[in-house]
């Protein structure tokens, strides 16, 4: 079973109702917090469908962007790693993560760097190596300090470049399979996945590109049939969930959970 893509645990946060106030790259319009309730529940139930264990922590109402718990670690097989967000907002939401993770983890550790910043939704972990995006989020000192932390468990990372106006690296690709990834043109043109099996995301359909495989299927935002189509082409079973709410803030499919094997 491939690590990167199979998983017995996620730990989810429900949305506080300071979600009204959560960051945005441009303002959409605000999210109805009711109905993020109820993408979040379908979220939640479909991951469990699959078998997994998920951990449902309550709002947390002094973070308006809690809900998108990626950004606040890197979970690996062999221990977790405490991010050090770089949206000042966001900065907090780390140490409120920690102990959960030290509750399902033997070990955890932390980026503490004073210059070091990194998000979870700039690392895609794949079966033979860890990319890690430098975005507005995400600086070389942060890359550094993971690249640190994560070697003595026989990880190796590899920075490249989130595209300019895109908020995470992860925006813009999903790990579908070990060597399969969905990305869209403008990320993949850097040539950043060679070596892998590349999806492109149709024209016009970028905001479908962050999806998340979880064990036997993929969850991605409803709203986007060609890409759809193309990851059942490829033999993958999925699930689409309604994301309209948490698009408002920039967030999808995998910013909503950490997923993991404890160890
Ligand atoms: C933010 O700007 O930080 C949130 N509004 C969205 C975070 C999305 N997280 C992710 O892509 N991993």
């Amino acid at each position: 079973m491939s690590f990167s893509t199979h998983f017995s645990h996620a730990i989810t946060r429900r949305p506080a109702t300071s979600i009204t106030q959560g960051l945005r790259a441009v303002d959409t319009g605000t999210p109805d917090l009711a109905l993020m309730l109820a993408h979040h529940a379908a979220y939640i139930a479909t991951l469990r469908d699959t078998g997994a264990t998920v951990v449902e922590l309550p709002p947390l109402d002094a973070y308006p962007d809690s809900v998108f718990v990626e950004d606040t670690a890197l979970c690996l097989p062999q221990g977790a790693v405490v991010m050090r967000p770089g949206a000042p907002s966001r900065l907090g939401e780390a140490a409120e993560m920690a102990p959960h993770l030290k509750a399902l983890y033997t070990q955890v550790v932390a980026i503490t760097g004073a210059d070091s910043f990194i998000e979870g939704g700039d690392i895609l972990v794949t079966e033979t190596e860890i990319l890690v995006g430098r975005s507005a989020r995400t600086n070389a000192a942060g890359i550094a300090e993971l690249t640190r932390l994560v070697a003595p468990w026989g990880h190796t990372l590899r920075e490249v470049l989130t595209p300019p106006g895109v908020l995470h690296f992860k925006t813009d690709c999903s790990l579908l399979g070990p060597e399969t990834i969905l990305s869209t043109k403008r990320l993949s043109a850097s040539g950043c996945f060679a070596g892998y099996k590349l999806i492109d995301v149709p024209d016009g359909e970028e905001a479908a590109a962050n999806t998340i495989r979880f064990n036997d299927l993929v969850l991605m935002p409803a709203g986007f049939p060609r890409t759809r189509d193309s990851i059942a082409k490829a033999g993958l079973t999925v699930r689409e969930i309604g994301n309209s709410e948490c698009a408002k803030l920039d967030g999808g499919m995998s910013c909503l959970s950490l997923r993991f094997t404890p160890s």
